[in-house]
């Protein structure tokens, strides 16, 4: 692959859900060797320190966990991320999914400066579609997916300068969508992978698609990957685990697959928690696709058919 220049963006955030642990893993990361991994593949890499929230004068919710918080994450990094997308390929350190509301914001406002359409691939067991009156949790990790798609509702956030069109987001990995994400989901051109779409014709099939659609229109893409994407067993570093996930090599062909794509432009690493690690299992796993995506490999040609 052509050497990127790639910012890592801390973004310790922590405010998108009850349990704590998140604001460990920009941290996690750079010790499981992040940069260093990438700057072995020939990449040029500069890490840009951790971010921290924007102060609001914004009360605090009867039922939305650290509304405060999450706003002030949401103002940092949307305008971060549009600043530091049209300086080389940003990766941002999670944190949780929260994270998510702002970095694509931001990757949307930048997207439509250049004039292009921008793509997100969202891998993670969840869909991510609540908004803040449709959520039963409270957790604000659960609704990025419905802010940066322009849904209604998210009143004390940022306005959505450029909504991503929901026909531009492809999600994979899918086991756990609570009933208003599915009616919600329902009514968009959404293109949705869940587990058993996976199981029956593997996992390569939905990704090709979404990858050629992304070319044909010329589009940014951004992935944001959730560690609960993976299976608990290899990933056990997350909050709330969903059995029945992506294996490692799912994972890797994934990140593979997108990698001889050329098209990814911008990356979230999301959900770790480094708390509940199993000695920096998770962590290395994440740095490993990570360095799939950017150009890690066995051979470069494929090797020969077996069948
Ligand atoms: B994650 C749930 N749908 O709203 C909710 O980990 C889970 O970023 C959200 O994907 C999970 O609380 C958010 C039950
Ligand atoms: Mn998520
Ligand atoms: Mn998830
Ligand atoms: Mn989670």
């Amino acid at each position: 692959m052509t050497p990127q220049n790639i910012i890592l963006v801390g973004a310790p955030v922590d405010s998108g859900k009850d349990r704590k642990g998140c604001i460990m893993g920009p941290d996690a990361f750079r010790t499981a060797r992040l940069a260093e991994t990438l700057t072995e593949l020939g990449h040029s890499v500069t890490d840009t320190g951790n971010l921290t929230p924007e102060e609001t004068d914004i009360a605090e919710h009867p039922h939305l966990v650290a509304l405060p918080q999450t706003v002030g994450w949401t103002r940092r990094l949307k305008t971060t991320a549009k600043k530091v997308a049209a300086e080389g390929l940003p990766i941002f350190l999670g944190g949780d999914h929260s994270l998510a509301l702002g970095t694509v914001a931001g990757i949307a406002d930048h997207a439509a400066e250049q004039g292009r359409p921008l793509f997100v691939l969202w891998l993670d067991a969840h869909s991510d579609f609540h908004t803040p009156q449709s959520t039963d949790s409270g957790n604000l990790h659960g609704t990025p997916v419905g802010y940066f798609t322009g849904r209604a509702g998210f009143d004390d956030f940022p306005e959505v300068g450029n909504p991503v069109p929901a026909e531009n987001v492809c999600m994979i990995g899918l086991r756990s969508v609570d009933p208003a994400e599915h009616e919600a989901l329902a009514q968009t051109k959404m293109a949705l992978a869940d587990m058993r779409a996976i199981d029956e014709g593997g996992i390569r099939a939905p990704l090709a698609e979404f990858l050629d659609k992304v070319a044909a229109a010329g589009g940014l893409l951004h992935v944001s990957l959730d560690v609960d994407f993976l299976d608990p067993t290899i990933a056990p570093a997350v909050g709330t685990t969903v059995p029945g996930g992506a294996t490692m090599r799912e994972g890797h062909l994934v990140m593979e697959m997108l990698h001889d794509s050329g098209l990814v432009t911008s990356l979230d690493l999301v959900e770790l928690n480094p708390f509940m690690d199993d000695r920096g299992k998770t962590a290395h796993l994440m740095v490993d696709l990570t360095a799939s995506l950017m150009g890690r490999r066995v051979f470069d040609r494929p090797t020969r058919s077996f069948a």
